[in-house]
Parts: C-alpha cells; structure tokens; sequence
C-alpha cells in the first residue's frame, strides 16, 4: 500500500500489464494560473527556507544535514558524504532555480531538519525531448521520520517545478516505489582490497590470502592507450558530439548541450574527473571516460572514517575498446587514491565489469519518472542515464 504514491500521476502496479495505456504524459499540464500559489502546509513548529547554495553557511548547513541523515547501505556501516563543493556543483547546472532548492527548518531553533532539490534537465524519452526536473537529495532528519514529512516535500518541490512549467520529473531511489522504469545493479571494483577487507566493505573470498587479493586487484601505474589525457575546456565541442552521437541509441538518456557538458563532464577537483583518447596523428577526440567521487562516511570503524568512492558516470568508445578505456579508468582513480570505483549495469557497462574484476553489490537502484508512462520496463542496458 502506498498512501501518497497511489494519489500521483506515476506508473502504478495494478497497471503494470496493461498494454492498452498509452506511452507518454499520464496527466496533461495545467495552465499556470492554476498551480496553487502558496507552499503546503507544514506542522507548525516547522518552516519552509529556499536554500541558497551560494552562500558557504548555508552549504554547511545542508552538508551537516544529509552527512548525519542521508543514504545509509542496508546494514547501516557506510553513508553517503557528499561534499559541499559536490553539493555546490550538482545544484548548480545550466538554467537551475533557486526555488527548487528547498530546505525545512524548525522555527524555535532555525536547524535545518529536511530537504528537497531539482534541477532543470532535457531528457529524451524514444524520440521525445521532455524538459524535466531531476530530484535529489530527499532527506528528513533521523529524529523526524515516519511522520509523513516526505510526501509533503515531494508535493512541494512539484508545486515550485510546475510554477516553472515543467509538468516531468525523473529521480531514482533504493526503495520499490510505483513503479521503475528500471532497476539496475551496483557492481563494486576495489582499488585498495586491504582498508575494503578492514571496514568490512568486502570479505576475502573463500581460499583467498591478503596478499593474493592484494595482487589479484593490482593495477598497472598509468593509462596504457596512447593519448589519454585529462578534458580540457577545449574540448568541450568534441566531447559534446561524442556524447551526443553515442548517447542516441538508449531509450532515455539527456539530451545534452555544450553548456551542459562543460557544467557536468568539464573536470572539478574531487567533484568530476572527466579522460578522452585524443589521436595522436589526426588529433581527433574518439574515446571518452569519467567518474564523479562520492565519499562514504564510514560508521564506527576505529582505524577508518572515510571511503573514497569514485562513481562511473559517461563512459563513450568509439575506437579504443570500452573495456580497454575503463581500465584506464581504473588507474587513474587508483593513482588518485580512491579505495573503490563504482558503476551501474547501465548502458554498455555488462560488457566490462566482470573481465576487470567488478563484483555484484547487494542493493539495488530504481530509476522513475513522474507523469511518463512507458509501455515496458527498460533493461538497464536500454538506459543512457546516471543521475548523482
Ligand atoms: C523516496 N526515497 O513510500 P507511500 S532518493 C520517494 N522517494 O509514501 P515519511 C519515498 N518517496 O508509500 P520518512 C522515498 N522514501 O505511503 C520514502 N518515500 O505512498 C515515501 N531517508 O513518508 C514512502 N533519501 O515522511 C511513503 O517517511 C512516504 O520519514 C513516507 O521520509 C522518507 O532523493 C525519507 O533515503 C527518504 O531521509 C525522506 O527516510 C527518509 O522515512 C530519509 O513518513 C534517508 O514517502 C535518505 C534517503 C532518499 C534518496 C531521492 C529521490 C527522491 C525522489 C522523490 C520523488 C520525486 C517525485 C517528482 C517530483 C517533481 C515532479 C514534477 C513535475
Ligand atoms: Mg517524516
């Protein structure tokens, strides 16, 4: 049963069969003049704030909230640390509103208790460009939940997207909600075994020794292909016709421009690193790799708080072979210190992840869209689409 999800234009279960609905907008947009004006109503010890991400104190105060309150894995050892600069940087893209960074506070002691964010996106859907909002970062308070305070957020940050027209949205969850467009896997690459083994991120595998695990991840010191280098600003048209070219054949992925790449692809210490393979005779841009770096805090270890997590985010070969390229990306964020690299059975991802050791996690992510219906579920190898 699901009190509020049951009331909202999203694909529900009892439909899931039903090839009789059609594929598209489940509720058409209203004309403007009939978004409700006024925020909902919170309990009222508690406060809606607009969150401005420019201002350092209030990137704090969001960074304290979702560092103590955010994601958490199954058996409650590692959460999710996103850092301010990450924060800053995933709020902030292209054409984002101000509005759609939305904070909750209590009234008596101003904290900062829950928290809700959009921000604008082209999507395409088979052979529709739908301007969306992706959501992120839903998180209320330990101390304040399982009081129904999600679905007012959820119905909050809806009323400020539709205020700007948009009528679609996008977000992805850990949690079974009405209903996934699709649900895909984490698979898991340890870069540094020994601190995985010691926090209990990973066991050693049956008849295995420290040292042979240590050697069966070893890497070699740098990038073997021939031309592989860092992204520069320069290359921000190449990469965007890379990118767009490679991206045409999934089902749903954004539909993205050269602002969009150099907000989200263009390298960002400890935010976004971002690899081509130039040529070395032609010069020509054919290959291209990138990561985004998620930290975990890691809960009640003695020796250990942080794990260094980098995240596969757009990966594009078109003449080094994929799985060659991301090995490379392997030993880059190997040399760069990260303890493990992450990536979703997405797009072409199955081709390489179990030949450069990837192993399976436990959970997994659904991704959704609000008022879109499609006819089928998508495997996640038909999606195009990694959402932070
Ligand atoms: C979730 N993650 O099912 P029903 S992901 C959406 N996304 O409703 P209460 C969720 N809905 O089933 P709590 C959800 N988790 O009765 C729960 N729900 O219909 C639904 N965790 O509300 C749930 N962050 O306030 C139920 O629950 C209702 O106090 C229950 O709060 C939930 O960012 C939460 O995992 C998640 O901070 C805030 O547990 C809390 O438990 C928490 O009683 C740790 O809520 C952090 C965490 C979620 C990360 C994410 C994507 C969010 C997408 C939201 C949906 C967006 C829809 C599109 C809007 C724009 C539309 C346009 C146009
Ligand atoms: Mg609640």
């Amino acid at each position: 049963r699901h009190k509020f999800w049951e009331t909202q234009p999203v694909g529900q279960f009892k439909d899931l069969g039903d090839s009789s609905l059609p594929e598209g907008v489940i509720e058409p947009a209203s004309p403007l003049s009939e978004v409700k004006q006024e925020p909902y109503n919170l309990p009222s010890p508690y406060e809606w704030i607009t969150c401005d991400m420019e201002s350092t104190g209030m990137c704090t105060e969001v960074y304290n909230l979702l560092s103590n309150n955010y994601v958490e894995d199954d058996d409650n050892m590692f959460r999710f640390n996103y850092s301010k600069e990450f924060l800053h940087w995933a709020l902030r893209p292209p054409g984002h509103y101000k509005s759609w960074h939305i904070g909750v506070r209590a009234k008596s002691s101003k904290k900062l208790v829950a928290f809700i964010t959009g921000v604008p996106a082209r999507l395409r859907v088979r052979d529709s460009i739908v301007q969306m909002a992706e959501i992120n970062f839903l998180c209320v308070h330990k101390k304040l939940r399982s009081k129904r305070l999600a679905p007012v957020m959820i119905k909050e940050v809806t009323r400020r997207v539709h205020l700007e027209d948009i009528w679609q949205a996008a977000y992805t969850a850990g949690v079974v909600l009405p209903t996934p467009m699709s649900t895909c896997q984490y698979w898991h690459r340890s870069l540094n075994p020994k601190k995985l083994i010691d926090v209990g991120f990973s066991r050693l595998g049956a008849r295995m020794t420290m040292s042979r695990t240590i050697k069966l991840y070893k890497l070699p010191e740098s990038p073997v292909t021939h031309g592989f280098r860092k992204m520069e600003v320069r290359d921000v048209p190449a990469v965007t016709r890379l990118l767009r070219n490679y991206l045409m054949q999934f089902l749903v992925a954004p539909d993205l421009d050269e602002h969009d790449v150099e907000h989200w692809l263009l390298p960002k210490e400890d935010v976004v690193d971002s690899f081509l393979v130039e040529c070395p005779e032609t010069h020509k841009i054919t290959d291209f790799c990138s990561f985004y770096t998620l930290p975990s805090s890691i809960l009640g270890n003695t020796n250990h708080s942080i794990l260094k997590a980098a995240y596969s985010y757009y990966n594009v070969s078109t003449k080094t072979p994929l799985l060659q390229l991301m090995n490379d990306a392997l030993i880059v964020a190997k040399q760069k210190d990260y303890d493990v690299f992450n990536a979703l059975d997405v797009m072409q991802n199955e081709s390489f992840l179990r030949e450069l050791k990837f192993g399976p996690g436990d959970g997994k992510l659904h991704y959704y869209l609000y008022n879109y219906r499609l006819k089928h579920v998508l495997r996640p190898s038909e999606l195009g689409l990694v959402l932070l």
